[in-house]
């Protein structure tokens, strides 16, 4: 791909502000400023600012519920999210969401899913709308996690997404573990990429850490199912840095295996060293960059706590 300033600008910039934004959740939660649910994207967010690079603006993009990296990356603003992560009425959910149920519909993004793998039959419905309706060139992006790519329904969807050739690029963000179960401990077919070939379905694996890799692979993804060919498996090699939820021991891990990624492999540090080292950006540029992330996650807890809380008469409202 070609990189110049104003892309590794944005690149960088989407990376850093879904990391930051996070460290501060996890502290506003060690504070009680935010309970239930909340899950961390970190160590992902090569993935989604990959997807960001080659998705079109019409594109649409459903998730499971480690999706605050998802909402700011699509483009809800910060304040939108860390509201709704404190239960406040400014959040994109009126704060009734909570962590696990965003949406931004104008952005295209259509949640925000607790139930592990539902999103794998509801996205393929949102890629047959597109074609019934004579939209043309949308794509829409699927993602699920390894546990998921276990689930029943991932197989039923993923065959009526081939035999009508919807759109869609299911993206399984690997990143090693269903809350406490290694990939290894669940399956023994291990390369998630290759869970389509029964039903006709591509799949690639790219590195899910190196975003300038991941866009190169990821657009060749898109381009399959933008011309028509149907859907296609991008298996994403990434990792978690955090527990799979605020209260996870992480007994099943050692400390050493995070750290070694952490060291050698984070997504923002060597996408950093990687800009400056072909003098895409200077120090200066990312400097700015890491100051106006700064200002805008402190930006979005001032405007959350300075948000009331939902009013009695929201539990009534949009609920089925
Ligand atoms: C149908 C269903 N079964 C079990 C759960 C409990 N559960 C929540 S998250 C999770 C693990 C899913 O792991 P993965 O798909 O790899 O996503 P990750 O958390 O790694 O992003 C499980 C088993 C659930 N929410 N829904
Ligand atoms: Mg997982």
């Amino acid at each position: 791909m070609h990189m110049d300033s104003k892309k590794a600008e944005r690149v960088y910039h989407r990376m850093l502000l879904i990391r930051r934004f996070e460290e501060k959740a996890g502290q506003l939660y060690g504070m009680g400023k935010i309970a239930g649910f909340c899950h961390l994207y970190i160590g992902q967010e090569a993935v989604i600012a990959g997807v960001m690079e080659v998705a079109g603006s019409k594109d649409k993009f459903i998730s499971a519920y480690r999706i605050h990296g998802h909402m700011l990356a699509v483009g809800a603003s910060p304040e939108s999210v860390m509201a709704e992560l404190m239960g406040k009425a400014g959040g994109c959910s009126k704060g009734k969401g909570g962590s696990m149920h965003m949406f931004a519909p104008e952005q295209g993004f259509f949640g925000g899913h607790g139930i592990v793998g539902a999103q794998t039959s509801i996205g393929p419905g949102l890629a047959f709308a597109d074609v019934y309706q004579g939209n043309k060139d949308r794509v829409t992006y699927v993602f699920l996690g390894d546990g998921a790519a276990h689930q029943g329904q991932f197989y039923e969807a993923m065959n009526l997404a081939k035999l009508w050739d919807l759109p869609v690029v299911y993206i399984i963000e690997n990143n090693e573990y269903a809350m406490g179960t290694s990939v290894k401990r669940a399956t023994k077919q291990t390369d998630l990429y290759k869970r389509g070939e029964g039903f006709g379905v591509p799949g690639i694996q790219i590195d899910g850490m190196d975003v300038v890799t991941f866009e190169k692979e990821m657009k060749k993804a898109s381009d399959h199912a933008r011309s028509g060919k149907g859907p296609i498996i991008v298996e994403a090699k990434t990792y978690r840095y955090r527990g799979h939820s605020m209260s996870d021991p992480a007994k099943y891990r050692s400390r050493d295996e995070v750290e070694e990624v952490k060291l050698h492999k984070d997504p923002i540090i060597s996408f950093k060293s990687f800009i400056l080292e072909k003098g895409i950006l200077s120090e200066d540029a990312i400097k700015k960059i890491d100051a106006r992330v700064k200002k805008e996650v402190a930006d979005s807890v001032t405007f959350s706590e300075n948000s009331p809380e939902p009013d009695a008469d929201e539990l009534y409202t949009e609920v089925y």
